[in-house]
């Protein structure tokens, strides 16, 4: 793939990027100390869109990097400007879906075996085509190509993104949100194509996601906290809007799809019966995204557990449970597939799925204490 020169202004981050820290701890908990007219709070603060105030997500990216990382060539935000690009993109197709002939399948199926819808195609060129001429891209893997596709095999291929270009895609022909999911991992010196992306989480770089939904919001971490922002349709960016955004300690809901309940493994049963014994209510979209963004902003738990259907749980491992487990624990929050912190698990191929439980902190120290003591009982 041809590139064009992509380099940025100095104080974007380049080769010296936060995120390689995250090893064996569950929440990080550091606050970090953004330039006053960002102004930093220790609970999630909304802004109000202030037209003499405005920042964009390129614009909070560089302050970010030009006042930790002086030395950074600019690699790093680029790549992360090519995602909002293409989550641009896409999210103009979603906006003109009954409108133009976008919506119903595209008559293939993806790796997954599931039916790829033409929004899903369009998604994942949207993204190929912004990302993968970034300047300092290795490799690219995407929910829907088999293969991860190899960009640059040389030095300069520091990068490596991973991602599910359109999450909860059912969803789409019927207008409920979806989103996009991404994780950028460093690729490790010498080590190229498949072995190089298998990495656990906690060696994520960045991780960011996009919501489709009223509104359009990117939220992204590159491991100094999470970040949101609601793009601005009259000028066409992405604008701060959520500062240093913290996940409620507990919440009062769960989100998982109890239709499958009867094959779940026990000790999710016994966790489910808890929590509605303590009056819980139920949120289920079916979009990942789309409930994952709920449970940041309000608190809770979402959980897709092992099924009859899916005896090693339905999600991605690396392009759906690692980067939320990283803005989960960002935000103070917590991601384990069982006894395990997702970002531990050690993938072992790039479409691996993993059962998943994520959200509020002490939600998720609950559903462990009892999945703990079951299999000590068992
Ligand atoms: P979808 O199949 O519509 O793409 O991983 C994909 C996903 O949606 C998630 O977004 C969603 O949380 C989950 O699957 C829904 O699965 P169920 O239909 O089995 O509940």
């Amino acid at each position: 793939m041809r590139r064009p020169s992509a380099r940025l202004s100095r104080g974007s981050l380049g080769d010296q990027e936060p995120g390689q820290d995250y090893r064996g701890r569950f929440a990080n908990e550091k606050d970090f100390a953004l330039k006053p007219a960002l102004c930093v709070a220790p609970q999630t603060q909304c802004y109000s869109a202030n037209e003499h105030m405005l920042v964009t997500v390129q614009q909070h990216i560089l302050q970010q990097q030009e006042d930790q990382f002086p030395a950074a060539r600019g690699n790093f935000s680029s790549l992360l400007s090519g995602m909002t690009l293409a989550t641009k993109m896409i999210q103009a197709k979603i906006r003109r879906a009954g409108l133009a002939d976008i919506l119903g399948s595209a008559g293939a199926t993806n790796v997954q075996g599931e039916a790829q819808q033409k929004l899903d195609v369009y998604a994942n060129q949207a993204v190929l085509h912004c990302v993968g001429a970034r300047e300092s891209v290795a490799l690219l893997v995407s929910e829907e190509n088999e293969e991860p596709i190899t960009i640059d095999q040389s030095p300069e291929g520091k990068y490596i993104i991973v991602f599910d270009p359109l999450d909860g895609s059912s969803n789409i022909d019927v207008n409920v949100s979806v989103g996009t999911i991404f994780s950028i991992l460093r690729r490790p010196d010498d080590v190229h194509g498949e072995s190089a992306v298998l990495q656990e989480g906690w060696k994520q770089v960045a991780a960011g996601y996009v919501v489709y939904g009223s509104s359009t919001i990117f939220v992204y971490t590159a491991g100094q906290g999470v970040f949101g922002f609601t793009l601005e349709p009259e000028i066409g960016a992405f604008v701060l809007s959520f500062a240093n955004m913290k996940m409620p300690m507990r919440g009062n809901t769960y989100s998982t799809n109890e239709a499958y309940s009867d094959t779940f493994p026990d000790s999710y049963r016994t966790y489910l019966n808890n929590m509605r014994s303590r009056g819980y209510g139920s949120r289920y979209i079916g979009s990942l995204v789309a409930d994952f963004h709920r449970i940041l902003l309000k608190g809770g738990v979402f959980l897709y557990p092992p099924t009859k259907k899916n005896p090693h749980g339905k999600l991605r491992l690396l392009y759906e449970a690692n980067p939320l487990a990283f803005i989960a624990e960002q935000a103070g929050g917590q991601a384990v597939a069982g006894s395990q912190r997702i970002m531990d698990i050690k993938p072992s191929s790039i479409h691996q799925r993993t059962p998943l439980v994520i959200g509020s902190r002490e939600e998720v120290i609950d559903f462990h204490r009892i999945h703990s003591a079951a299999s000590v009982g068992a």
